[in-house]
């Protein structure tokens, strides 16, 4: 008779990869989120009127966003919309989802919705306003911005930069230093 073979497991187990797995789980699960809004028209970076607002795309201010909030063990969730009430919406939902903070830029509304100054009033989060072009160097009817009001900072004209710095004021604000 065949001598049988001692039966070997296919799979050996390895606690330290399990508990490898699961220490980047619960570290993408328990980072603190923050919100980047852009409003209207900013779909448009990098593609016109590269003179004003550079070359950058909004993907491109997306990864920038991502990586800084990753460099303060941060996620960046990045939502655009052209829609007043989308915008008013992600502003609700960074409550609902405890959001560590908002960086907005809301473009033209800024400069003209009450709507959206009274949310960021209504939820309460830190957040900074973000313009690419410095608006008072600009045309008149961009030197006044509702959404400021509600803002613990603004940064203009520092291009796509200021998201970055908006970022890590931000991160100062609430308290979480840069990870090693
Ligand atoms: O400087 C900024 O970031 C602004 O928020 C940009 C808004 C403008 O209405 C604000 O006064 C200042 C305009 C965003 C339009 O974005 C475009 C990007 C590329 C091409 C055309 C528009």
């Amino acid at each position: 008779m065949a001598k049988r073979l001692p039966l070997r497991p296919v799979v050996t187990y390895n606690p330290a990869i399990y508990r490898h797995i699961a220490g980047i789980w619960m570290a993408n699960s328990l980072a603190e989120t923050i919100y980047v809004l852009n409003g209207p028209n900013l779909n448009l970076l990098g593609t016109r009127e590269p003179e004003t607002y550079g070359h950058a795309k909004l993907a491109d201010v997306e990864k920038l966003c991502a990586d800084t909030a990753a460099q303060f063990g941060l996620k960046a969730d990045c939502r655009q919309s052209n829609r007043e009430g989308e915008l008013i919406d992600f502003i609700h939902e960074a409550h609902a989802k405890k959001a560590a903070g908002i960086v907005i830029n809301a473009a033209g509304y800024s400069h003209t919705s009450i709507a959206l100054h009274d949310a960021l009033m209504a939820v309460k989060i830190p957040t900074v306003e973000v313009h690419i072009t410095n608006i008072h160097a600009r045309e008149n009817f961009r030197h006044h911005s509702f959404t400021a009001r509600a803002a613990f900072a603004t940064l203009c004209g520092f291009g796509i930069d200021g998201y970055r710095l908006a970022i890590a004021g931000l991160a100062a604000r609430i308290g979480v230093k840069a990870k090693a």
